[in-house]
């Protein structure tokens, strides 16, 4: 289909592009394994532009993907399909805040970090927090209910957004929750939009809560002996203090980093098989010596080898960077990813059983574990050999893919923890959800996107295979 006579019936304030550097790059996210291939990328400026892109959608039957900063891991804002690309990049504005209320009214096309500054500027937090924070946009958050190293304290970004304003795919214009915090009035729609990856409407407006800023923390980082240690030194830590983020990597992962990043150095000379990296709040003298308690306790348990505490704002940015650089220096890499969870209470053997799969599996390859392990969500990059094809190789992987679902299935976890199902993990919905929840969700979409125009293909395929 030429698209270029149909670009021309959107309205003149909606931006268009095709050339061949806008298609490669507004048809990718991070994940790097599919080749982008979008028709055209269309730039609408407020509600009314994206609502005309649905109607023009719905006449010529064009599909539609939303795309934020595209920081995705599953390829739910990969275009490969020839669709046209709805980027929010110019609805980017912070439309108002309500101090009353303590909630901010943001365009989709705000970046996470921007609004976190501005919560900042105001005296008060936005807690969802995450590497990409610098890039990934608030629209693309509520597509994928983002997580990130702050959920063990503030939840998923499903607790902060209050209202949403978006177009279906039906083009009707819905205000979900109108920010009240209490109405009980029949289901929730706001919350079947969030994670929706896009799939049932495109969102033009979001309004988030805002809590009040943080309270003084300490940084631990902490080498433990073996995977087992983990969870010991999380009720530890968990038991005395106000945990803010439980987070793990490994020596491996640490090494990619250190080799990546040259400016930083090892924390401690111990070389520990796996590390953890423990917020907690630390409000007064008190809670600083109970802090440092647990710390000695594990220590004379022999749960954790080495550890030190930062003394500054600085040291703190650098043992995060030992954490969140993780992604950034295995990219050289293209990583197959996995991300998946389980309830804290059957992290250890789901750890050791999985630990054993790999063995087998993957004698010859690289795995990098991290991840929120105080949620029980890990993060398992398999690094692609130089000279391992990219079909090859993500074919070993899916193979693998298969044992290690099974694995979470029997422990009831979740194939996708916060990276959404998107693209590469649509083979294996099924291992999480039963076949009677896809079928309410393709009922579901169909209801709000009759012509199947947005994100077809994520997440479930409408007519099973
Ligand atoms: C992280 C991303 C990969 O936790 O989710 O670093
Ligand atoms: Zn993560």
């Amino acid at each position: 289909m030429d698209l270029a006579p149909l670009l021309k019936e959107l309205p003149p304030t909606i931006q268009t592009a095709i050339d061949k550097a806008s298609l490669k790059e507004y048809g990718r996210d991070w994940t790097r394994y599919y080749e982008p291939n979008p028709s055209a990328i269309v730039f609408p400026k407020s509600t009314d532009d994206a609502q005309k892109i649905i109607q023009w959608a719905r006449r010529h039957k064009i599909a539609l993907v939303p795309s934020g900063g595209r920081t995705g891991l599953s390829g739910a804002a990969v275009a490969k399909n020839l669709e046209v690309v709805v980027s929010f990049e110019k609805m980017n504005r912070i439309l108002s805040f309500d101090e009353v209320n303590q909630c901010v009214t943001v365009e989709p096309g705000v970046i996470t970090e921007e609004l976190q500054n501005f919560a900042k500027e105001k005296g008060l937090y936005f807690p969802v927090d995450f590497a990409s924070r610098g890039s990934s946009q608030i629209g693309g958050n509520v597509a994928t209910n983002a997580g990130g190293i702050k959920v063990i304290k503030y939840g998923l970004i499903r607790n902060w957004v209050t209202s949403l304003k978006v177009v279906t795919g039906s083009g009707d214009v819905l205000e979900l929750n109108k920010s009240l915090v209490k109405n009980a009035t029949g289901y929730d729609l706001r919350q079947l939009f969030i994670g929706s990856e896009g799939t049932l409407g495109l969102v033009t407006e979001v309004t988030l809560k805002l809590t009040q800023a943080p309270k003084p923390a300490n940084l631990f980082l902490l080498g433990v002996a073996n995977l087992d240690a983990v969870m010991k030194v999380f009720a530890t830590f968990r038991k005395a203090c106000d945990v803010t983020a439980f987070e793990l990597f490994t020596e491996k992962a640490l090494g990619h980093v250190l080799s990546a990043f040259s400016e930083l150095n090892r924390p401690f000379e111990t070389v520990a098989p796996v590390y953890l990296l423990v917020e907690v709040e630390t409000v007064n003298d008190e809670s600083v010596q109970t802090a440092l308690s647990a710390f000695e306790s594990g220590m004379n348990d022999g749960l954790i080898l080495d550890g030190v505490v930062s003394q500054n704002e600085t040291q703190s940015k650098n043992f995060w960077r030992f954490r969140e650089d993780i992604t950034e220096a295995l990219s050289k890499y293209t990583p197959y990813k996995n991300d998946i969870s389980v309830t804290i209470a059957n992290v250890p053997e789901f750890m050791s059983e999985i630990d054993r799969v790999f063995q087998i599996e993957y004698p010859d390859l690289e795995i990098i574990w991290f991840g929120h392990i105080g949620d029980g969500n890990l993060h398992i990059s398999i690094l692609k050999p130089f000279d391992l094809e990219m079909p090859e190789f993500v074919k070993r992987c899916q193979k693998v893919d298969a044992l290690l679902y099974s694995t979470i299935q029997k422990f009831g976890g979740s194939i996708s923890a916060e990276h959404g199902v998107g693209l590469s993990k649509k083979p294996f919905l099924h291992f999480t959800r039963s076949s009677a929840e896809v079928q309410f969700m393709r009922q579901i979409k169909k209801i709000f996107d009759p012509d199947s125009i947005l994100n077809p293909g994520k997440i479930f395929d409408l007519t099973p295979l």
